[in-house]
């Protein structure tokens, strides 16, 4: 049974963060998704458009995602990646590098992000539309 983890605030879920759960998902048999919280967001100098509570039951009805716990903190990787017996760490290749401190406790891995989509740029659209 390997067990991968990945974290982000996955706000307006959109078929790039899919893409990334579908290929964390096949790098084994259960994936946890550590999601932002609405306060660890604000450190992340990042405003959600959904609550933690929304985003969690979005993700949570995704068929990729077994489990969705809070990432609350910069610092809990490690602490994580040892609670939840992770074997695997998969982030987008944006975070290239940032959390290879974690290849003493699991296989990091960084997938190719997905061109051209972000929830940013999906709010900026709407927001242009007045929609
Ligand atoms: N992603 C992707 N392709 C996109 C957009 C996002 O592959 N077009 C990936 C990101 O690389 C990340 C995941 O989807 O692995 C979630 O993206 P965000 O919600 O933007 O997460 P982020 O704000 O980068 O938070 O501790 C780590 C942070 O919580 C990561």
């Amino acid at each position: 049974m390997k067990r991968v983890i990945t974290y982000g605030t996955y706000d307006v879920l959109h078929y790039g963060h899919i893409n990334l759960l579908k290929r964390a998902k096949a790098l084994g048999d259960y994936l946890i998704v550590a999601l932002s919280t609405d306060e660890f967001n604000a450190i992340k100098h990042k405003k959600s458009y959904y609550t933690y509570e929304q985003r969690k039951m979005i993700l949570e009805a995704c068929r990729y995602v077994d489990l969705v716990i809070p990432e609350n903190n910069w610092e809990q990787k490690t602490e994580d990646v040892r609670k939840y017996q992770a074997d695997i760490f998969v982030m987008g290749d944006d975070w290239k590098g940032k959390f290879d401190f974690l290849k003493d406790y699991c296989e990091v891995i960084y997938l190719p992000r997905t061109p051209d989509v972000s929830s940013t740029q999906t709010k900026e659209y709407l927001n242009c539309r007045n929609l």
